[in-house]
């Protein structure tokens, strides 16, 4: 088989693997300024546990912005976490999102947090969270919730590490 027959086999076999649930995510964008959010998408919590969110900022202006703050109306309190180097999580006060670049929020690195929730979140669902950058305003996204199941199975695409 020559290499690029086997390419577009791959992609027809990741095609059919997807799920309705990953598809939502991976379409998801919403856009200010020169700031787009992507693959935005939370992890239901273990009963009154808080519910951690990860998502794409990318930066296609040529100045830099700054994630200032985060708020959900599903959530009392929101804020976001970056994790030390001994894994714990650290209150990250603001997020600097390079010009022409991008960052990445997912597992071990940096999330947001929503805690004191309003309700229950279960797989399937969606959320909104509202990103507030300091330059471009505010962005509001609808976050679809998954398990830590579905984590397990599309870990590459959700954290980007393909
Ligand atoms: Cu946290």
């Amino acid at each position: 088989m020559t290499h690029p027959a086997r390419v577009l086999l791959l992609a027809l076999l990741v095609g059919c693997a997807g799920s309705p649930l990953l598809d939502r995510i991976e379409h998801a964008s919403a856009s200010a300024g020169s700031l787009t959010v992507r693959m935005p998408w939370a992890l239901q919590p273990f009963k009154d546990a808080p519910a951690p969110v990860y998502f794409r900022v990318i930066n296609h202006g040529a100045t830099t912005d700054t994630l200032d703050g985060v708020t959900s109306p599903v959530a009392g309190m929101a804020m976001l976490h970056g994790t030390s180097t001994a894994g714990a999580m650290t209150p990250l006060p603001e997020l600097a999102i390079p010009a022409g670049d991008s960052v990445v929020l997912r597992p071990g690195v940096r999330h947001v947090m929503l805690d004191s929730l309003h309700r229950t979140l279960v797989r399937g669902d969606s959320l909104l969270l509202t990103l507030h950058f300091r330059h471009a305003g505010s962005v509001t996204v609808a976050v679809p919730v998954i398990t830590y199941n579905d984590l397990d199975r599309y870990a590459k695409t959700l954290e980007g590490k393909h």
